[in-house]
């Protein structure tokens, strides 16, 4: 088999750079190891960016999310149970969305399915070679058999745990990474969201979220720590302890009922340096993650396969290399604003274990600091709602 790029992984990050490379006519396959139905049953991301909303509109996938993607104007914070509401929209002029990655996923696939491109999936052994010269080739298994394909560049779109990051030379990658000594467990419930908006709380017992993915459907998530299993957490635990965290006069509306999802997701930072090596590009979860809490990973992995469908764009056209040589520092500016505002989130809402009072004093001076300042309000809504240069 024969293509331009080699597309490793069906996520939000593969699945976008097929879309924008297709409408740039550019020939990709994507190689997944996955199961459509196993890539579409994870439960993730919730807000989409105004740049990645006007992504998708551009890519013409935007039927579904416009209809029933839930636009918000800002969010609410509690303190303690202290409330404090963020209005992006006065503060900034912008919004998110409210729609579900899955969704995200889901419109992009069928978009794909329609178009008649190339998707390999539950693709085993997937492998990568000579990404240093011009001829670089992925080998799979598929069905038993053994397949390659010759490309001009391969795209790493495979998460963080993927082929790709894992098959550059140790000594040619940097790695910067915090793991943090606590998780997320996340239930999702056919209710209605007890609020509006969504609510981040801090509270000494720890962090506590109050999101949606529809009017019905609510997602809530409260910090546990690392070593907790999933199994421990009845649903009645979980909503004990939720309603222990957030407002009480909100509390008292919670809408409970029998969980159709329920896990825990481990909270990282981590930052791979450089972002490309010869002609492997790594976007996404491959490159980066952030911990959940400023909602950026998915608006991360859509930017990054702009920049890069751009840049192979440029290529194709011009026989320009300048595009490429600039993904990698484009990149990781990108990178590194969106890990300092993630990191800066989650170190104001959880609790740490080792921070002591005057660790959370410091949390509280954060807190009353926003309350207090516009300027500092209108600096968490430029960076939630996505900040670019
Ligand atoms: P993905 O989604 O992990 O997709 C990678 C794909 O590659 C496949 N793969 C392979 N394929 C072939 N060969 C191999 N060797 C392969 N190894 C892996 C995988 O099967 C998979 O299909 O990465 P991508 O595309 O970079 O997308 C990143 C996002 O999924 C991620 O950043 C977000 O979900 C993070 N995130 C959030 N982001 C937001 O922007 N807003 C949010 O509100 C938000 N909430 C969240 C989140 C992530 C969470 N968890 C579970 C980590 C909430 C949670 C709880
Ligand atoms: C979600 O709805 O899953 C969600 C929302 C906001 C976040 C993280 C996750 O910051």
């Amino acid at each position: 088999m024969r293509t331009q790029v080699a597309i490793i992984g069906a996520g939000p990050a593969g699945l976008t750079l097929g879309r924008l490379l297709e409408r740039a006519g550019i020939d990709a396959i994507i190689i997944e190891q996955r199961s459509a139905d196993y890539v579409l049953g994870r439960i993730r991301a919730g807000v989409l960016e105004q740049s990645s909303v006007d992504l998708l509109r551009d890519l013409g996938v935007n039927a579904r999310m416009d209809a029933e993607g839930i636009p918000h104007d800002g969010v609410e914070l509690s303190f303690d149970g202290d409330m404090l509401r963020i209005n992006f929209h006065e503060l900034v002029g912008r919004r998110v969305m409210v729609y579900g990655q899955t969704e995200v996923t889901h419109d992009l696939m069928e978009a794909r399915a329609a178009s008649g491109a190339r998707s390999i999936y539950e693709a085993s052994d997937v492998a990568i070679h000579d990404f240093d010269g011009e001829r670089p080739r992925v080998s799979f298994k598929k069905d038993g058999q053994h397949h390659e394909i010759e490309c001009d560049f391969v795209a790493g779109c495979d998460g963080f745990h993927g082929v790709s990051r894992a098959s550059v030379p140790a000594d040619a990658i940097s790695i910067f990474e915090r793991v943090y000594p606590f998780g997320w467990l996340g239930i999702l419930v056919d209710q209605r969201p007890v609020a509006e908006e969504l609510i981040y709380a801090h509270h000494a017992r720890g962090f506590a979220l109050c999101s949606m993915r529809s009017h019905t459907r609510s997602r809530y998530y409260i910090q546990v720590d690392s070593s907790e299993k999933v199994e421990n957490w009845s649903d009645d635990r979980f909503w004990d302890e939720l309603r222990n965290r957030i407002n009480p006069e909100i509390a008292e509306r919670l809408q409970t009922g029998a969980s159709i999802e329920k896990s825990i997701a481990p909270l990282r930072s981590f930052v791979a340096e450089p972002v490309r090596f010869g002609r492997l590009f790594l976007t996404g979860d491959a490159a980066h993650i952030v911990p959940p809490t400023g909602a950026k990973g998915l608006n991360m992995a859509i930017h990054d396969v702009s920049v890069l469908a751009g840049a192979l764009e440029e290529f194709y056209a011009e026989r320009s290399q300048a595009g490429i040589e600039a993904y990698s520092p484009t990149v990781l500016e990108n990178t590194w604003r969106t890990e300092r505002f993630s990191w800066w989130m989650t170190q104001l809402l959880h609790t740490f274990p080792d921070s002591g009072d005057f660790g959370r004093r410091i949390q509280r001076a954060d807190f009353d600091y926003l309350r207090a300042s516009r300027i500092a309000r209108q600096s968490l809504a430029e960076n939630y709602t996505g900040f670019r240069v």
